[in-house]
């Protein structure tokens, strides 16, 4: 018989809508995992103790079991094999039309992790066995129920060659090991908590470990295991402090105690994302474990201990009280954001961590909330939800977590958290199951609150104030709007809390009296309405309010201050992260000013205010050296274009190229005696206070170079040569690298290049600092790196470290108007469509914000896009081009 062909497109991949959402047919008590584990051809053998669930509507469904690129041998119900007629396989299942109400099936499938490129599912990384099973990837180990509201009992047996894979691991405790023939061992762990198989773990390799304990606040002590490569030994002690510190922390904070016996985190080269939190077995990009003061900077170390924390608090958050479904994704992911935003508030500045915390919210979330692929905290549907690990279900998620917490008060959310966990132990719940927690805790009704969860896009928040000096008021209007995004065009009021206070022109707090109430001197104003007035009565003159103070709510919030009112309130607000913010907006105004002189051709000058403001920053001893280091940083070239309908690329570099220039000459004196007065001789520590130190310095050194002063490349070179840690290095050398006349950056990346070839992690830093480059020679610097033998496109961290970079952090090269630099990532995501999806659709998104560019480049994109269409996308790739091309 002639082969058929098909004339017609291959099917849109399938949309899933959580409005479809029905519990699963069956669910499965007990899973009995038997792993031979071979490169190319792995077998796994799986007893699934199957049961009708009761809950299902169909009495009589057949069993729809998921399974991707799985090579199945045999199937068994109740230990009868079963005839090819008697179920079915197509690409993505393996259904029994009619199964028994309850039965065992047993299926056997080989797979091949060593050609498994994806990193989904059970793959090689440098050698070693690892998984990454969240959300979807399970499916490509064995057949299974691949939901996360079907939790069971894993019992897991592997089996390897000893020499090769001498340390063999999986969830729980291990109960038995032996050895076997053929110079084989085997090793069974058992996990006694239900657990849905995104949680699953695997890992089989030639690892070392580094060990220590920990004795719980009730007395139960705990094995903790980092696993790493042999080299990385070293780099282990601050993720195991890290660990110790989360685990203390979660006791203390929501009275959380760790509950299995063992806990390990193993560290891999090759991963897709930051961490993974497996039950017992955290799975951890080696980016986010490993750090020693000499290859890792201070952000590493913060990174380190931040995301070690994450996966730990997901041991409640998530793996104890699970998802219902995907769509649910920020239940876990938003409330463990904001549990450990919590925590690095407890180990350091907190009015710093907000900052920080905001700067990517408002830069990177708000532009997805802005683009084609803007969806709510809770989406409504997907095609690929890996697609849906964004900043908007994170960062966002977390923010509306953080604003329940305001609005009901610490003490009342604690109780919620409680009632929360005890209620839904062991359980796979919605956004609502907490929300009600805190609802019921706190006798608030919530129900506007849950707007938050579905409706997409930033709210901005207008205010107005009028002083009456007869009467001694003063009426805060406030107005509220959400811009219409993508399928949602009508945008309801929402309940947003904005906690603000006044502040009198002598710089002092005022007491607030709203309709006769004291509300001390701060308060959290609670807008339900699209519009409504706070008046403020007994003012003797008209003050300035502080608004949004903390960042209470994720909005765009605007008021009419003048320049002068914004320096003054970064003098004088008493809230930490509202001086910083005055500092920005009165830098944005500024910058604002010389991207419209620019425009219009005029010539550039920089307002003498913001010189003066900064000099009277840089000033005497700085009380709070950390701080100050923020204050001085510009506002970023994204966060410029937020403020922007119609973004003009060339006009904002140009612009802040100039201001930093300016600020640089005119004050290089106190920026040279501020570099001078935090250089120290002392050994490196990672004690606040030297951290803090150069955090200050290096940003002091980062101003001195622009000036392409002869003294300051010196200082740059000194620091290069002789700095004892990663922090001072990579400052150095990046203000070499990126100083325009290219001589002595080329010669020091040279000389750092020899000294740190052998370690990965390393290396991915000194390909960013290349790709950042802010001049013209930066895309054909990046096309260069692409070719060097350390650079690989099958490695995540490369990729992120080389054309993530310079999609995302060199703006204006990856803008360029003759398209190159857009045409270059586009032929990198043709490539990973092939071979990693999650990371082609990761890296494509830079294509996808055109929208507001000029027309010549919207055409580019929109081209590069196109072409990148031609191919046959992953479903991933698929949803993403789609959405971009048809907004
Ligand atoms: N839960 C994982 C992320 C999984 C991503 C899957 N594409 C890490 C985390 O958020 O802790
Ligand atoms: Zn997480």
């Amino acid at each position: 018989m002639n082969q058929a062909v098909s004339t017609q497109a291959p099917l849109a991949p399938q949309t899933v809508h959580l409005k479809d959402y029905q519990p699963p047919a069956f669910l499965i008590n007990q899973v009995e995992l038997n792993f031979k584990l071979e490169p190319s051809a792995t077998l796994v053998t799986s007893l699934l103790h199957l049961q009708r669930n009761p809950a299902h509507p169909d009495g009589r469904a057949p069993l729809v079991l998921d399974g991707q690129q799985l090579k199945l041998l045999s199937v068994e119900v109740d230990g009868q094999p079963l005839a090819a007629s008697d179920y079915q396989v197509t690409e993505n299942h393996l259904t029994l039309p009619q199964p028994p109400a309850e039965f065992v099936l047993q299926t056997q499938v080989e797979i091949d992790p060593a050609n498994n490129t994806a990193l989904e599912g059970l793959y090689l990384s440098s050698g070693n066995f690892c998984t990454q099973c969240e959300a979807e990837g399970f499916r490509r180990i064995t057949y299974y129920l691949d939901r996360p509201d079907v939790l069971a009992r894993f019992t897991t047996r592997i089996e390897a060659d000893k020499e090769a894979f001498p340390v063999l691991l999986s969830n729980g405790n291990p109960t038995e090991k032996g050895e076997l023939d053929k110079g084989k061992h085997y090793v069974i762990w058992e996990d006694p908590f239900p657990k849905p198989c995104y949680l699953f773990a695997l890992v089989g390799g030639d690892l070392h470990p580094v060990k220590d304990s920990y004795t719980t606040s009730s007395g139960r002590k705990v094995a903790l295991e980092i696993w790493v490569e042999k080299e990385n030994l070293h780099k282990c002690d601050h993720a195991l402090e890290s660990l110790k510190k989360a685990m203390r922390w979660d006791e203390d904070t929501y009275g959380r105690e760790y509950d299995l016996d063992i806990y390990m985190i193993v560290a891999v080269n090759d991963f897709n994302m930051g961490a993974m939190e497996n039950k017992g077995l955290n799975i951890f990009n080696s980016a986010c474990v490993l750090a020693d003061p000499k290859s890792e900077t201070d952000m590493a170390f913060h990174r380190v201990e931040s995301v070690v924390a994450h996966e730990y608090f997901h041991n409640w958050s998530g793996n104890r009280v699970t998802c219902r479904d995907w769509f649910q994704l920020s239940l876990k992911e938003g409330f463990t954001v904001f549990r450990d935003q919590q925590f690095s508030a407890d180990q350091h500045s907190p009015a710093v961590e907000r900052i920080q915390h905001v700067a990517l919210l408002r830069t990177a979330q708000f532009a997805e909330d802005a683009s084609p692929t803007a969806h709510p905290v809770r989406p409504d549907s997907y095609i690929e939800i890996n697609n849906f690990y964004t900043l908007t279900v994170y960062e966002k998620g977390s923010e509306v977590v953080r604003m329940l917490s305001e609005l009901v008060g610490w003490d009342t959310f604690r109780k919620g958290s409680d009632l929360y966990f005890e209620r839904f132990d062991g359980q796979a719940v919605t956004v609502e199951d907490f929300v009600n927690c805190m609802a019921e805790v706190s006798g608030l009704n919530l129900d506007q609150f849950l707007i938050w969860y579905s409706q997409a896009g930033t709210p901005q928040v207008k205010a107005e104030g009028r002083y009456d000096a007869e009467q001694k008021t003063f009426t805060l209007t406030l107005k509220q709007e959400t811009p219409p995004t993508p399928g949602q065009k009508d945008k309801q009021p929402l309940l947003i809390p904005i906690k603000m206070g006044l502040v009198s022109r002598t710089g002092h707090p005022l007491p607030l009296e709203i309709d006769g109430e004291f509300h001390g001197t701060e308060t959290v104003l609670q807008l339900n309405k699209a519009e409504q007035s706070f008046t403020f009565h007994h003012l003797e003159s008209e003050p300035l309010p502080s608004l949004l103070r903390g960042f209470s709510a994720p909005v765009k919030l605007s008021y009419a201050y003048s320049k002068e009112d914004l320096a003054f309130l970064l003098q004088h607000d008493p809230d930490g992260f509202n001086r910083w913010d005055a500092g920005q907006q009165l830098a944005l105004t500024t910058l604002q000013e010389l991207i419209s002189a620019q425009q219009q051709g005029q010539d550039l000058e920089l307002d003498p205010l913001l010189i003066n403001t900064w000099k009277q920053l840089l000033e005497g001893q700085p009380e709070d050296p950390l701080m100050l280091a923020e204050l001085l940083q510009l506002p970023s070239e994204a966060y410029i274009a937020e403020q922007y309908e119609c973004v003009d690329i060339d006009a904002i570099h140009i612009a802040r190229d100039y201001a930093r220039k300016t600020l640089a000459t005119a004050l290089y004196p106190e920026f040279l005696r501020l570099y001078h007065l935090y250089t120290s001789d002392q050994p490196w520590s990672a004690e606040a206070q030297q951290l803090a130190a150069r955090r200050l310095k290096n940003t002091c050194l980062s101003f001195l170079v622009v000036t392409d002063a002869a003294e300051a490349l010196q200082l740059a070179e000194q620091q290069f040569q002789q700095a004892d840690n990663m922090t001072d290095q990579q400052a150095a050398l990046t203000c070499l690298a990126h100083a325009e006349n290219n001589q002595p950056g080329d010669a020091a990346l040279q000389a750092f290049a020899r000294q740190w070839a052998r370690d990965p992690l390393v290396m991915d830093t000194w390909f960013s600092i290349q790709v950042t480059r802010p001049h013209p020679d930066a895309l054909d610097r990046v096309k260069a790196l692409l070719e060097h033998p350390a650079f690989s496109m099958k490695n995540p961290n490369k990729v992120r470290a080389v054309l993530g970079a310079f999609a995302g952090q060199n703006r204006h090269n990856f803008h360029r108007r003759d398209g190159a630099g857009y045409q270059l990532l586009a032929n990198a995501v043709i490539e990973l469509n092939k071979t990693n999806p999650q990371i082609a659709s990761r890296l494509v998104l830079p294509l996808t914000r055109f929208q507001k560019l000029d027309d010549f480049r919207k055409g580019k994109m929109k081209e590069a896009l196109e072409r990148i269409q031609q191919e046959k996308l992953s479903p991933d790739l698929y949803e993403v081009i789609q959405k971009a091309l048809v907004s």
